[in-house]
Protein backbone atom coordinates (compact mmCIF):
# COMPACT_ATOMS: atom_id res chain seq x y z
CA UNK A 1 0.00 0.00 0.00
CA UNK A 2 1.37 3.70 -0.42
CA UNK A 3 2.35 4.90 2.03
CA UNK A 4 -0.11 8.21 1.48
CA UNK A 5 -2.77 6.07 2.23
CA UNK A 6 -2.30 4.84 5.10
CA UNK A 7 -4.45 5.06 8.34
CA UNK A 8 -7.19 6.48 5.59
CA UNK A 9 -10.31 4.08 5.98
CA UNK A 10 -11.51 2.87 2.48
CA UNK A 11 -15.12 4.29 3.01
CA UNK A 12 -12.99 7.42 4.14
CA UNK A 13 -10.96 7.59 1.46
CA UNK A 14 -14.16 7.11 -1.15
CA UNK A 15 -15.26 10.41 0.86
CA UNK A 16 -12.32 11.82 -0.09
CA UNK A 17 -12.18 10.93 -4.10
CA UNK A 18 -15.71 12.40 -4.10
CA UNK A 19 -15.34 15.62 -2.55
CA UNK A 20 -12.65 16.12 -3.92
CA UNK A 21 -11.83 14.03 -7.33
CA UNK A 22 -8.15 14.12 -6.49
CA UNK A 23 -6.27 10.63 -6.12
CA UNK A 24 -3.78 12.44 -3.35
CA UNK A 25 -7.21 12.89 -2.04
CA UNK A 26 -5.43 16.20 -0.67
CA UNK A 27 -7.20 19.27 -2.46
CA UNK A 28 -4.63 22.18 -2.37
CA UNK A 29 -7.33 24.21 -1.03
CA UNK A 30 -7.90 21.70 2.02
CA UNK A 31 -4.43 22.03 2.86
CA UNK A 32 -3.85 25.37 5.27
CA UNK A 33 -0.42 27.14 5.02
CA UNK A 34 1.62 26.50 7.50
CA UNK A 35 3.01 29.53 8.15
CA UNK A 36 -0.52 30.88 8.57
CA UNK A 37 -1.04 28.10 11.24
CA UNK A 38 1.80 29.63 13.58
CA UNK A 39 1.32 33.33 12.47
CA UNK A 40 2.17 35.34 15.31
CA UNK A 41 4.09 32.52 17.30
CA UNK A 42 7.24 31.77 15.21
CA UNK A 43 8.41 32.40 11.54
CA UNK A 44 8.03 29.01 9.15
CA UNK A 45 11.49 28.83 7.56
CA UNK A 46 13.30 26.95 4.81
CA UNK A 47 16.98 26.71 3.31
CA UNK A 48 17.31 26.96 -0.23
CA UNK A 49 19.12 27.75 -3.41
CA UNK A 50 19.02 29.68 -6.09
CA UNK A 51 17.45 27.30 -8.42
CA UNK A 52 15.26 25.55 -6.37
CA UNK A 53 13.29 28.67 -5.50
CA UNK A 54 12.47 29.09 -8.83
CA UNK A 55 11.37 25.27 -9.41
CA UNK A 56 8.22 23.40 -8.24
CA UNK A 57 9.91 23.41 -4.48
CA UNK A 58 9.10 27.34 -4.97
CA UNK A 59 5.54 26.86 -5.06
CA UNK A 60 5.50 24.87 -1.63
CA UNK A 61 8.06 27.94 -0.59
CA UNK A 62 5.43 30.50 -1.46
CA UNK A 63 2.59 28.80 0.11
CA UNK A 64 3.77 27.46 3.52
CA UNK A 65 6.97 29.74 4.02
CA UNK A 66 7.72 32.87 5.31
CA UNK A 67 11.81 32.89 5.62
CA UNK A 68 14.58 31.79 3.68
CA UNK A 69 17.99 30.82 4.46
CA UNK A 70 20.52 30.32 2.07
CA UNK A 71 21.53 27.01 2.13
CA UNK A 72 25.13 27.47 0.59
CA UNK A 73 25.58 30.73 -1.27
CA UNK A 74 26.22 32.84 1.65
CA UNK A 75 29.29 30.62 2.92
CA UNK A 76 32.78 31.93 2.52
CA UNK A 77 33.72 30.18 0.62
CA UNK A 78 31.30 30.53 -1.98
CA UNK A 79 30.10 33.98 -1.45
CA UNK A 80 34.11 35.32 -1.13
CA UNK A 81 35.93 32.78 -3.47
CA UNK A 82 38.82 34.81 -4.34
CA UNK A 83 40.61 38.21 -2.10
CA UNK A 84 38.94 40.56 -4.07
CA UNK A 85 36.25 38.71 -5.69
CA UNK A 86 32.46 38.20 -4.06
CA UNK A 87 29.86 36.28 -5.99
CA UNK A 88 26.42 37.93 -5.18
CA UNK A 89 24.39 37.06 -8.10
CA UNK A 90 23.10 33.64 -6.05
CA UNK A 91 22.18 35.40 -2.45
CA UNK A 92 20.62 38.34 -4.45
CA UNK A 93 18.54 36.50 -6.21
CA UNK A 94 16.99 34.64 -2.85
CA UNK A 95 16.74 38.15 -1.63
CA UNK A 96 15.09 39.35 -4.63
CA UNK A 97 12.30 36.46 -4.34
CA UNK A 98 12.33 36.68 -0.11
CA UNK A 99 11.20 40.54 -1.23
CA UNK A 100 8.83 39.38 -3.94
CA UNK A 101 6.91 37.19 -1.82
CA UNK A 102 7.47 39.44 1.63
CA UNK A 103 9.26 36.48 3.08
CA UNK A 104 12.18 36.86 5.73
CA UNK A 105 15.45 36.57 5.15
CA UNK A 106 18.15 35.00 7.61
CA UNK A 107 22.05 35.56 6.53
CA UNK A 108 23.84 32.20 7.07
CA UNK A 109 26.78 32.32 7.74
CA UNK A 110 29.41 35.15 8.24
CA UNK A 111 32.17 32.75 10.08
CA UNK A 112 32.27 29.19 10.07
CA UNK A 113 35.29 26.91 9.51
CA UNK A 114 33.78 24.47 6.67
CA UNK A 115 33.39 25.51 3.39
CA UNK A 116 35.89 28.55 4.06
CA UNK A 117 37.81 29.55 0.75
CA UNK A 118 41.38 28.42 0.71
CA UNK A 119 43.59 31.63 -0.09
CA UNK A 120 41.35 33.11 3.70
CA UNK A 121 44.68 31.40 6.16
CA UNK A 122 47.48 32.05 3.34
CA UNK A 123 50.11 34.34 2.57
CA UNK A 124 50.48 34.63 -1.06
CA UNK A 125 53.93 32.67 -0.63
CA UNK A 126 51.58 30.10 0.91
CA UNK A 127 52.96 30.74 4.68
CA UNK A 128 49.98 30.77 7.26
CA UNK A 129 48.83 34.13 7.83
CA UNK A 130 49.10 36.69 10.75
CA UNK A 131 46.62 37.02 13.27
CA UNK A 132 45.80 40.21 12.25
CA UNK A 133 45.89 39.67 8.55
CA UNK A 134 43.12 37.28 9.46
CA UNK A 135 41.80 39.56 11.62
CA UNK A 136 41.43 42.34 9.19
CA UNK A 137 40.10 39.74 6.21
CA UNK A 138 37.20 38.68 8.85
CA UNK A 139 36.70 42.29 8.95
CA UNK A 140 36.33 43.30 5.49
CA UNK A 141 34.31 40.07 4.81
CA UNK A 142 31.56 40.59 7.81
CA UNK A 143 31.55 44.87 6.45
CA UNK A 144 31.25 43.48 2.40
CA UNK A 145 28.89 40.53 2.86
CA UNK A 146 26.52 42.21 6.13
CA UNK A 147 26.95 45.50 4.62
CA UNK A 148 25.28 44.65 1.35
CA UNK A 149 22.48 42.88 2.73
CA UNK A 150 21.77 45.64 5.48
CA UNK A 151 18.09 46.09 6.52
CA UNK A 152 17.26 42.58 3.64
CA UNK A 153 18.89 40.13 6.29
CA UNK A 154 16.95 40.45 9.67
CA UNK A 155 18.91 37.87 11.47
CA UNK A 156 22.39 36.63 11.01
CA UNK A 157 24.41 33.25 11.90
CA UNK A 158 27.34 34.99 12.70
CA UNK A 159 29.06 32.09 14.14
CA UNK A 160 28.74 28.86 13.22
CA UNK A 161 29.43 25.74 15.22
CA UNK A 162 32.42 26.96 16.70
CA UNK A 163 32.03 24.59 20.12
CA UNK A 164 33.60 20.76 20.06
CA UNK A 165 31.59 17.75 20.37
CA UNK A 166 33.88 16.59 22.64
CA UNK A 167 32.89 17.02 26.22
CA UNK A 168 36.35 17.58 27.29
CA UNK A 169 37.32 19.92 24.82
CA UNK A 170 35.52 23.92 24.88
CA UNK A 171 36.26 25.15 21.44
CA UNK A 172 36.73 23.08 18.56
CA UNK A 173 40.00 23.03 17.34
CA UNK A 174 40.24 25.61 13.84
CA UNK A 175 42.49 27.80 11.77
CA UNK A 176 40.36 30.80 13.31
CA UNK A 177 41.02 29.60 16.87
CA UNK A 178 44.53 28.35 16.28
CA UNK A 179 46.07 31.82 14.53
CA UNK A 180 43.71 34.16 16.35
CA UNK A 181 42.28 32.88 20.01
CA UNK A 182 39.00 33.57 20.98
CA UNK A 183 38.71 36.78 20.77
CA UNK A 184 38.07 36.71 17.39
CA UNK A 185 34.98 35.84 18.47
CA UNK A 186 33.91 38.63 20.36
CA UNK A 187 35.39 40.90 17.66
CA UNK A 188 32.90 39.08 14.72
CA UNK A 189 30.01 39.80 16.48
CA UNK A 190 31.38 43.66 17.21
CA UNK A 191 31.75 44.09 13.21
CA UNK A 192 28.94 42.48 12.20
CA UNK A 193 26.89 44.33 14.81
CA UNK A 194 28.51 47.45 13.22
CA UNK A 195 27.87 46.43 9.54
CA UNK A 196 23.90 46.00 10.54
CA UNK A 197 22.70 47.58 13.40
CA UNK A 198 19.65 46.25 13.00
CA UNK A 199 19.98 42.61 12.07
CA UNK A 200 19.72 40.24 15.18
CA UNK A 201 22.99 38.54 15.75
CA UNK A 202 23.11 34.66 16.68
CA UNK A 203 25.76 31.71 17.37
CA UNK A 204 24.67 28.93 15.60
CA UNK A 205 25.46 25.12 16.55
CA UNK A 206 24.06 21.42 16.51
CA UNK A 207 23.65 18.46 19.26
CA UNK A 208 22.35 20.76 21.47
CA UNK A 209 20.12 18.49 23.05
CA UNK A 210 22.91 17.12 24.51
CA UNK A 211 23.49 18.29 27.67
CA UNK A 212 27.19 18.66 28.08
CA UNK A 213 27.28 20.43 24.26
CA UNK A 214 24.42 22.63 25.73
CA UNK A 215 26.23 24.26 28.70
CA UNK A 216 29.26 24.71 26.55
CA UNK A 217 26.90 26.75 24.29
CA UNK A 218 25.03 28.94 26.80
CA UNK A 219 28.34 29.13 28.71
CA UNK A 220 30.06 30.61 25.52
CA UNK A 221 26.51 33.37 25.04
CA UNK A 222 26.98 34.17 28.61
CA UNK A 223 30.66 35.09 28.86
CA UNK A 224 29.94 37.50 25.37
CA UNK A 225 26.62 39.00 26.88
CA UNK A 226 28.04 39.94 30.11
CA UNK A 227 30.95 41.47 28.19
CA UNK A 228 28.58 43.77 26.38
CA UNK A 229 29.05 41.74 22.99
CA UNK A 230 26.23 42.86 20.86
CA UNK A 231 24.49 38.70 20.39
CA UNK A 232 20.84 38.77 20.57
CA UNK A 233 19.97 35.09 20.27
CA UNK A 234 20.91 30.88 19.92
CA UNK A 235 20.60 29.17 16.83
CA UNK A 236 19.65 25.62 17.46
CA UNK A 237 19.77 23.42 14.09
CA UNK A 238 17.76 20.82 14.88
CA UNK A 239 19.56 18.32 12.79
CA UNK A 240 17.79 15.12 14.37
CA UNK A 241 16.91 11.30 13.91
CA UNK A 242 13.86 9.73 15.03
CA UNK A 243 15.96 6.53 16.18
CA UNK A 244 17.47 9.28 18.90
CA UNK A 245 15.33 12.56 19.39
CA UNK A 246 13.96 12.25 23.23
CA UNK A 247 11.64 14.02 24.22
CA UNK A 248 12.61 14.43 27.90
CA UNK A 249 16.13 15.69 26.31
CA UNK A 250 14.22 18.27 23.83
CA UNK A 251 11.96 19.38 27.23
CA UNK A 252 15.45 20.03 29.03
CA UNK A 253 17.17 21.57 25.85
CA UNK A 254 14.22 23.95 24.86
CA UNK A 255 13.93 25.20 29.00
CA UNK A 256 17.30 25.93 29.25
CA UNK A 257 18.04 27.90 26.42
CA UNK A 258 14.79 29.49 27.10
CA UNK A 259 16.15 30.04 30.46
CA UNK A 260 18.96 32.39 29.08
CA UNK A 261 16.00 35.18 27.73
CA UNK A 262 17.94 35.08 24.76
CA UNK A 263 16.15 34.81 21.10
CA UNK A 264 15.81 31.41 20.15
CA UNK A 265 15.46 30.51 16.45
CA UNK A 266 15.29 26.68 15.45
CA UNK A 267 17.77 27.08 11.98
CA UNK A 268 18.05 23.78 10.70
CA UNK A 269 15.11 21.51 11.62
CA UNK A 270 15.08 17.94 9.59
CA UNK A 271 14.31 14.37 11.25
CA UNK A 272 16.27 12.36 9.82
CA UNK A 273 14.48 7.94 9.08
CA UNK A 274 18.65 6.84 9.60
CA UNK A 275 20.53 7.02 12.75
CA UNK A 276 23.23 10.05 12.67
CA UNK A 277 26.23 9.49 11.96
CA UNK A 278 29.41 11.68 12.89
CA UNK A 279 31.40 11.02 9.68
CA UNK A 280 31.10 10.68 6.04
CA UNK A 281 31.46 6.92 4.78
CA UNK A 282 30.91 4.93 1.87
CA UNK A 283 27.64 3.03 0.94
CA UNK A 284 26.90 -0.36 2.10
CA UNK A 285 24.70 -3.21 0.90
CA UNK A 286 22.48 -2.23 4.05
CA UNK A 287 22.21 1.20 3.14
CA UNK A 288 20.63 -0.21 -0.30
CA UNK A 289 16.85 -0.03 1.47
CA UNK A 290 13.97 2.26 1.47
CA UNK A 291 14.10 3.39 4.68
CA UNK A 292 10.49 4.99 4.03
CA UNK A 293 8.69 2.09 5.66
CA UNK A 294 5.67 2.57 7.58
CA UNK A 295 6.95 1.96 11.07
CA UNK A 296 9.10 4.27 10.44
CA UNK A 297 7.30 6.92 9.10
CA UNK A 298 4.45 6.47 12.00
CA UNK A 299 7.69 7.12 14.11
CA UNK A 300 8.20 10.86 12.09
CA UNK A 301 4.81 11.56 12.31
CA UNK A 302 4.41 11.39 16.53
CA UNK A 303 7.86 12.68 16.50
CA UNK A 304 7.12 15.69 14.70
CA UNK A 305 3.70 16.42 16.79
CA UNK A 306 5.96 16.23 19.66
CA UNK A 307 8.50 18.49 18.37
CA UNK A 308 5.98 21.41 17.75
CA UNK A 309 4.38 20.53 20.66
CA UNK A 310 7.58 21.51 22.48
CA UNK A 311 8.05 24.46 19.85
CA UNK A 312 4.31 26.01 20.56
CA UNK A 313 5.12 25.29 24.63
CA UNK A 314 7.93 27.49 24.16
CA UNK A 315 6.91 29.78 21.57
CA UNK A 316 7.58 32.95 23.83
CA UNK A 317 11.10 32.23 23.15
CA UNK A 318 11.42 30.84 20.11
CA UNK A 319 11.09 33.32 17.15
CA UNK A 320 11.30 31.39 13.94
CA UNK A 321 11.27 27.53 12.90
CA UNK A 322 13.64 27.26 10.17
CA UNK A 323 13.32 23.45 7.97
CA UNK A 324 16.63 22.72 6.60
CA UNK A 325 15.17 22.07 3.30
CA UNK A 326 11.85 22.12 1.58
CA UNK A 327 10.57 18.90 0.75
CA UNK A 328 11.40 15.38 0.14
CA UNK A 329 12.50 15.80 -3.09
CA UNK A 330 15.92 16.48 -2.58
CA UNK A 331 17.79 16.66 1.08
CA UNK A 332 21.12 17.30 2.30
CA UNK A 333 20.99 13.80 3.91
CA UNK A 334 20.28 12.51 0.72
CA UNK A 335 24.29 13.07 0.37
CA UNK A 336 25.09 12.89 3.98
CA UNK A 337 26.61 10.99 5.40
CA UNK A 338 26.37 8.22 2.82
CA UNK A 339 26.33 9.88 -0.80
CA UNK A 340 23.04 8.12 -2.69
CA UNK A 341 20.95 7.16 0.31
CA UNK A 342 17.87 8.27 -0.07
CA UNK A 343 16.25 9.94 3.13
CA UNK A 344 12.78 11.69 4.02
CA UNK A 345 13.62 13.99 6.69
CA UNK A 346 10.80 17.04 5.86
CA UNK A 347 7.25 17.75 6.06
CA UNK A 348 6.64 17.50 2.46
CA UNK A 349 7.26 14.63 0.44
CA UNK A 350 9.13 14.06 -2.90
CA UNK A 351 6.06 15.21 -5.06
CA UNK A 352 6.18 17.87 -2.61
CA UNK A 353 2.34 16.84 -1.20
CA UNK A 354 2.12 17.39 3.18
CA UNK A 355 3.13 14.32 5.02
CA UNK A 356 0.94 12.68 7.64
CA UNK A 357 3.76 14.34 9.88
CA UNK A 358 2.62 17.86 8.12
CA UNK A 359 -0.96 17.40 10.01
CA UNK A 360 0.57 16.11 13.36
CA UNK A 361 2.65 19.58 13.25
CA UNK A 362 -0.73 21.51 12.41
CA UNK A 363 -2.70 19.72 14.62
CA UNK A 364 -0.08 21.42 17.42
CA UNK A 365 -1.39 24.65 16.89
CA UNK A 366 -4.86 23.96 18.61
CA UNK A 367 -2.56 23.96 21.74
CA UNK A 368 -2.22 27.35 22.17
CA UNK A 369 -2.59 29.22 25.01
O1 LIG B 1 23.20 21.61 3.54
C1 LIG B 1 24.54 22.02 3.37
C2 LIG B 1 25.23 21.13 2.36
O2 LIG B 1 24.67 21.32 1.08
C3 LIG B 1 26.73 21.44 2.34
O3 LIG B 1 27.38 20.56 1.48
C4 LIG B 1 27.27 21.29 3.77
C5 LIG B 1 28.76 21.51 3.87
O4 LIG B 1 29.12 22.80 3.84
O5 LIG B 1 26.60 22.23 4.60
C6 LIG B 1 25.24 21.92 4.72
O6 LIG B 1 24.63 22.79 5.64
C7 LIG B 1 25.16 22.77 6.97
C8 LIG B 1 24.94 24.14 7.57
O7 LIG B 1 25.49 25.13 6.73
C9 LIG B 1 25.53 24.24 8.96
N1 LIG B 1 25.03 23.21 9.82
C10 LIG B 1 25.10 21.85 9.28
C11 LIG B 1 24.44 21.78 7.91
C12 LIG B 1 24.45 20.38 7.39
O8 LIG B 1 25.76 19.93 7.23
Amino acid sequence: MDIHLRKVSLSAWIVLILLFGNASGQSADTIPSLREVFRNKFLIGASVSPTNIHSAEGEVLKKHFNSLTAENVMKMGVIHPEPNRYAWSGPDSIAAFARAHGMKFRGHTLVWHKQTPNWLFRESDGRTVSKEKLLQRLKEHIFAVAGRYRGQIYAWDVLNEALSDDPGTFYTRTPFMEICGEEFIEKIFRWAHEADPNALLFYNDYRETDPVKRKKIIEMVTRLRDKGVPIHGIGLQGHWSIHSLREDELEACLKDFAATGLILHITELDLSLWPGEPERREIRPEDNVNAYTMANANRQDALYGMIFSKFVKYADAIQAVTFWNITDRHSWLDEWPVRGRKDHPLLFDANLQPKFAFWKVVEQARNYK
